[in-house]
């Protein structure tokens, strides 16, 4: 049996095409099923439907073999413990910061409010920028409109959120897509089946590239 980890919501609807390339069907919706566990029409592999940021968790300590995980998840989660063997190019965005529209460029030290606080340290002491970074779990534009950041850095897809809330986007931190991630003993122990599943999904990755090309 193989076990993929997978989130709900936008990285599970843009998968399923690329699973069902494997033949892979999920039994169950998620959005109407409450079930964790969902059986698919392949009598060897399994989902388990988890928040995005513990994927690579389950798969590092191989309750599940396989699993799908943004990028931006990827980066700040930061394990030397589990492969990261395909880009699926699914679920894109972009990690960037952002700042009031209009906002003059502070001096100094400057307070950040993000939920990848690993990944915006990196960043800005890469840049030498001196930082005070602060861990909000959502809602991360509000922090400059109430005074209590001067900036944010979070995904952006059209632009549309940071916008709404008087936002612009400066700097570009990562491209972000989802990944296929495996646990390193599956990969050994389960080679056959994994393989088999990766040849198929890389297949069909190159193919939708080509389409958009
Ligand atoms: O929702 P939950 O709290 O359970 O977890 P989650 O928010 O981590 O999950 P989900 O499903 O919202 O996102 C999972 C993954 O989707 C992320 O880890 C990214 O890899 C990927 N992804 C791709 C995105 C976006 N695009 C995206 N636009 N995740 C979030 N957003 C949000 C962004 O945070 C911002 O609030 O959408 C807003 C920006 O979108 P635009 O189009 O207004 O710019
Ligand atoms: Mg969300």
């Amino acid at each position: 049996m193989l076990t993929i980890a997978v989130s709900k919501g936008r990285i599970y609807e843009e998968a399923l095409p690329l699973l069902a390339s494997a033949g892979i069907r999920p039994v169950d919706d998620p959005k109407t099923s409450r079930k964790l566990i969902l059986s698919t029409t392949r009598e060897d592999i399994q989902l388990v439907i988890i928040r995005a940021t513990d994927v690579p968790t389950f798969v590092e300590y191989g309750a599940a073999d396989l699993g799908i995980a943004g990028k931006d998840v990827l980066l700040e989660y930061n394990s030397k413990g589990l492969y990261e063997p395909l880009d699926l190019g699914i679920s894109r965005c972009r990690l960037m910061t952002a700042v009031p529209v209009g906002q003059q460029p502070v001096e100094g030290r400057i307070r950040v409010a993000t939920k990848y606080v690993r990944t915006a340290k990196d960043y800005f002491a890469r840049k030498g920028r001196q930082v005070e970074v602060i861990k909000l779990y959502g809602s991360m534009e509000l922090a400059p409109l109430v005074g209590l950041a001067d900036c944010i850095v979070d995904l952006v897809d059209t632009g549309n959120t940071l916008k709404a809330n008087g936002l612009e986007p400066v700097d570009l931190i990562e491209d972000i897509s989802s990944r296929l991630v495996v646990n390193k003993a599956a990969m050994k122990m389960k080679h056959a089946a994994i393989d088999e599943l990766l040849q198929i999904l890389e297949r069909e990755t190159k193919n939708n590239r080509s389409l958009e090309a």
